[in-house]
């Protein structure tokens, strides 16, 4: 793996950079994107920020989310492929097969699972890959600026569950204590990010609150969105965030698991847990993640995806 202050200088020589984020967009992706894009124009590199989805609402009050692509032209229109907090290729979406064919590549992640798909990578397990581009742009030598902090402060709060979660270190405090010195703006940040909500939303909330299902003793809580319940409650997919953090804190509960339905018969799978590998979980199906949260994608009929889903948390749940 390449050293940050080499990585710097390499990211630093670029002409032109086109920096992507991860399908179905998270504040970490969009914010550890967004803001090393602002950061090496500051170095006089010409970036673009593309996304092959579409970016969720709550993310548009940033100027620089709100100018996230989605038509990419052509490789030969940049010096450099960025892919940032994609653990694979496949998080790339469409993006993926330029991606694999460019000669110039560079992968900035902080996923375990993280398979070091291009020719230069940088993977460092932290509490977002914000964390990871915090430092990097301090190795560019670049003064991180109110916009800078702000997005980097987004990934922090959005990938630690604000800061609730186990990846939680010292040395996230101590960024997100930098970000505040330089202009992020916690508690605006943390509202937006965790407690403003659409109606539709609490709607599809208690709904599916309402009908939590419980396995192996217990010890799994697994909440399910159908594709009729978005139609019937006009909530977003993007809007089912969180909803997982909430079945995970039940008593007794070990392992929480989300499935929801994107297409027919076509899962979206997260998972979270106190003690449990659930990247080990995850893996079973293709996917991955981090230990106490992962997700994969399960395409099956309803209930033999849950089948599927309850025996491999067995083989792995902490007792
Ligand atoms: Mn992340």
């Amino acid at each position: 793996m390449i050293e940050l202050n080499v990585l710097a200088e390499k990211l630093k020589n670029e002409k032109s950079a086109a920096i992507f984020c991860h399908v179905r967009p998270d504040g970490d992706s969009i914010g550890s994107a967004a803001a090393l894009a602002a950061a090496l124009e500051k170095c006089g590199v010409l970036c673009d920020v593309y996304c092959d989805d579409s970016i969720p609402e709550k993310f548009l009050f940033l100027s620089r989310a709100q100018k996230i692509k989605r038509d990419f032209p052509s490789v030969h229109a940049y010096s450099a492929l960025v892919a940032i907090d994609s653990a694979d290729l496949n998080r790339l979406g469409t993006f993926s097969s330029a991606f694999l064919s460019f000669r110039n590549t560079y992968n900035i992640d902080h996923h375990v699972s993280n398979t070091f798909y291009a020719k230069v990578n940088y993977v460092f397990d932290c509490s977002s890959n914000c964390e990871n581009v915090f430092r990097l742009i301090k190795a560019l030598g670049v003064k991180t600026d109110s916009e800078i902090a702000n997005l980097l402060a987004m990934g922090i709060l959005t990938d630690t569950g604000n800061f609730k979660h186990k990846n939680v270190t010292a040395n996230t405090l101590f960024t997100a204590g930098k970000l505040v010195e330089s202009g992020a703006d916690l508690n605006s940040l943390s509202y937006r990010m965790f407690s403003a909500q659409s109606k539709e939303r609490a709607a599809l909330f208690a709904f599916v609150m309402g009908k939590i299902r419980y396995f192996l003793d217990g010890k799994t809580a697994l909440i399910t969105v159908r594709l009729a319940d978005f139609e019937k409650f006009g909530a977003k997919q993007w809007e089912t965030e969180g909803f997982i953090d909430f079945i995970t804190g039940i008593e007794g509960v070990e392992v929480g698991v989300c499935m929801m339905e994107s297409e027919k018969d076509k899962f979206k799978v997260s998972f979270r847990s106190k003690v449990t590998d659930v990247n080990l979980v995850a893996g079973v199906f293709g996917g991955g993640g981090h230990t106490l949260a992962s997700g994969c994608m399960i395409n099956a009929e309803y209930e033999d995806a849950v089948d599927r889903i309850i025996s491999a948390v067995k083989r792995f749940i902490v007792e």
